[in-house]
């Protein structure tokens, strides 16, 4: 018995492993100044920002930020604003480095909203203004994400940089696997059963 569970147990996981799929960007192809918003549709990222465009930088403030990195086009004269990545395949796991240069201490936040604009996870931290680089956020929601927010509070021009983006695409098995692990599931039964009467 315990060896069937156990072979259902590697059945599921390889149907998650098969359809799982993890874009990591890191900017560091583009640029200094590309506007990076439509960089990685074929992705399923469009990224924007509510104060303007986003452009990649050449800045390296510390680990684990790599030169390019994102930041958004008026940094200088409105702080205090949202970055925002939406996505067009189904996301259920998103993280994100934030910081910037030490100076301040910089709150950074993330939030994931579904379709209905409904908040589905959150996560946040403090940089500390001791900190030359960044901290990672990131968040698993049990439902598919539509869009996250991420955006920093600090005293000095904000937490401007992003970069190291990894998001993964909810694991849809397909019909055909489905079929394979319902017969593999029904075979087990059958042999579970089969033993149990020969004792
Ligand atoms: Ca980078
Ligand atoms: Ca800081
Ligand atoms: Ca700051």
């Amino acid at each position: 018995m315990k060896k069937s569970v156990l072979v259902i147990f590697l059945l599921v996981g390889l149907v998650g492993i098969a359809n799982a799929d993890v874009v990591s960007l890191n900017f560091d192809e583009l640029s200094d100044g590309t506007v990076l918003n439509t960089q990685y549709q074929s992705q399923g990222v469009v990224f924007s920002n509510s104060d303007g465009n986003l452009l990649a930088s050449d800045d390296t403030p510390g680990p684990p930020f790599t030169a390019h990195m994102a930041i958004y086009a008026k940094y200088y004269t409105y702080p205090n604003n949202n970055s925002i990545a939406t996505f067009s395949v189904p996301v259920t796991f998103f993280s994100v480095v934030m910081g910037d240069y030490n100076q301040d201490e910089d709150n950074i936040y993330l939030e994931a909203y579904n379709i209905s604009n409904t908040l589905i996870g959150s996560d946040s931290d403090l940089v500390p203004s001791s900190m030359y680089g960044g901290k990672e956020l990131s968040l698993n929601t049990s439902s598919n994400i539509a869009y996250v927010k991420f955006w920093g509070v600090g005293y000095n021009n904000n937490s401007v940089y992003f970069d190291n983006v990894t998001f993964e695409t909810n694991p849809v098995p397909e019909p055909a696997t489905m079929l394979l692990l319902g017969s593999g599931l029904i075979g087990l039964a059958g042999y579970g059963r089969k033993k149990f009467f020969k004792k």
